[in-house]
């Protein structure tokens, strides 16, 4: 049986390691530094919840013995392959990639390398990362020479929350080595686990592309995003545009939102800008990267528009309901939310904010799970993330337990024309604006 070793628990490692461990011939061991998740896998519990089949399969192999988690990274000890999975936070005050957990890893596994491993770096990371700082880190504590006496690749990650399995099980993914034996060892090892094409090439154009598919939706959103705001003044619903130039061919416009949140778009066009800081600025990603980021603060102008509507100036003491925490519909995931610089904005004015959400956890964050509660006296709805439970949410009702009608819709999930007819004050992303 050929040991495989994940680095790293999170979103990215615990499905590639159960997927892994689900096959005969491989026995899986799970680093983690967090003494805690060690714990909860070793009890066959996943610490990421609404994920299908994951819970279920985590369960299975660990009770099989195929899976076990520990902190130990002597276990790194004659792998025959050790798939590093660490996060790359960006740090944007220091303007670079926070690479702090990956090099600790890289550190740590060197120092237990043994010949013939073959090492993968799964972390989306800037393009030259590989050569500047992983390859020199694992030789200086291996004192092995990567490409001859171990093999290493750069195959980036493609999981999405929500379909963490599925997409590993089924979408393509780039593999590039160090040399060709590399790539080739990593490609027959994905191929275990994968239907997916593997597209062989070298680590830099790995890096790239994998910074690269993020920045160019991240493009995509902020065209969406800017046509949105150039609607709102025109006086047309950038959706109905939306639907109608995507009936023409080759067009394929994104929706605009409250903003772009997730572990991946909001860092990835910073990597890549990072990787040529010196020496070339690509102005266009960077714009629409700032686009986004702005598209919160869009949100609370909406606010204080409809407020004046109202004729009220202050937002002192009024009770402002947020519908969504999450990033993403119908998950739990929080991480880099456009919620969270509402929040903070609004409750910079004076406003007393209470959060909605069904799914999402957060521990240093009030989350009510009761709709009603969190809407009842409320003087404003702002619908953040589109979960499903707001689809369908009944208005004429809304409108009878809430203090001052007014709905802040962020996803375009409700009608503007229904709201409207309730007595409702209706703002929307990319809707006609007030008169
Ligand atoms: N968003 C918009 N408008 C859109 C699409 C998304 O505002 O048209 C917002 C979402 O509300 C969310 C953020 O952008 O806040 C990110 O949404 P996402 O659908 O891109 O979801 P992610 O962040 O989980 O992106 C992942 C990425 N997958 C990987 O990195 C492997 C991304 O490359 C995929 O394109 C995306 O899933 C996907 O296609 O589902």
């Amino acid at each position: 049986m050929q040991k495989i070793v994940v680095v790293g628990m999170g979103y990215v490692g615990i499905p590639v390691a159960v997927e892994f461990a689900t096959l005969e011939n491989f026995e899986v061991v799970g680093l983690n530094r967090s003494a805690g998740k060690v714990d909860l896998i070793n009890k066959g519990i996943s610490p990421i919840e609404n994920e299908p089949r994951l819970d279920a399969l985590l369960k299975k192999v660990v009770s099989e013995k195929k899976l076990r988690a520990t902190q130990n990274f002597a276990n790194c000890k004659n792998a025959y392959a050790i798939l590093i999975c660490t996060e790359t936070p960006f740090d944007e005050q220091r303007r670079e990639p926070n690479y702090s957990s990956l090099e600790d890893a890289l550190q740590k596994v060197a120092v237990n390398l043994t010949k013939g491993t073959l090492v993968i770096v799964e972390s989306t990371i800037a393009p030259t990362t590989m050569d500047r700082v992983a390859i020199p880190i694992l030789e200086e504590y291996s004192g092995l020479t990567a490409g001859n006496d171990f093999y290493i690749a750069h195959c980036p990650e493609r999981v999405m929350p929500g379909k963490l399995l599925y997409n590993i099980e089924n979408l393509d993914r780039v593999v590039g080595g160090i040399n060709e034996e590399s790539t080739k060892k990593a490609i027959a090892l994905y191929k275990n686990i994968t239907k997916g094409n593997l597209y062989p090439t070298d680590c830099l154009t790995a890096e790239v592309v994998k910074t690269t598919e993020n920045s160019y939706r991240d493009v995509q959103i902020a065209f969406a995003n800017e046509l949105a705001m150039l609607c709102e003044k025109i006086g047309v619903d950038v959706y109905k545009v939306r639907e109608l130039v995507n009936k023409c061919p080759y067009r394929n416009m994104h929706l605009p939102g409250a903003g772009v949140g997730g572990h991946c778009l909001p860092k990835d066009s910073l990597l890549l800008a990072y990787s040529t800081k010196s020496v070339y600025y690509p102005r266009l990603i960077m714009t629409a990267r700032n686009i986004n980021k702005r598209m919160p603060m869009h949100m609370v102008k909406l606010v204080e528009n409809a407020l004046l509507k109202k004729d009220r100036k202050k937002f002192k003491f009024l009770k402002i309901t947020i519908l969504g925490l999450s990033y993403l519909e119908n998950s739990d995931d929080t991480r880099n939310s456009p919620a969270y610089d509402i929040i903070s904005a609004l409750k910079k004015k004076g406003a007393i904010v209470v959060v909605h959400d069904p799914y999402a956890r957060d521990e240093n964050m009030e989350i009510e799970r009761n709709l009603n509660k969190a809407l009842l006296d409320s003087d404003c709805l702002i619908l953040v993330t589109a979960h499903h439970q707001y689809k369908n949410l009944d208005l004429e009702k809304v409108k009878k337990i809430m203090k001052t009608a007014i709905i802040i819709d962020g996803r375009n999930v409700f009608d503007k024309k229904k709201a409207e007819k309730l007595g409702f004050i209706y703002l929307g992303v990319g809707k006609v604006a007030l008169t």
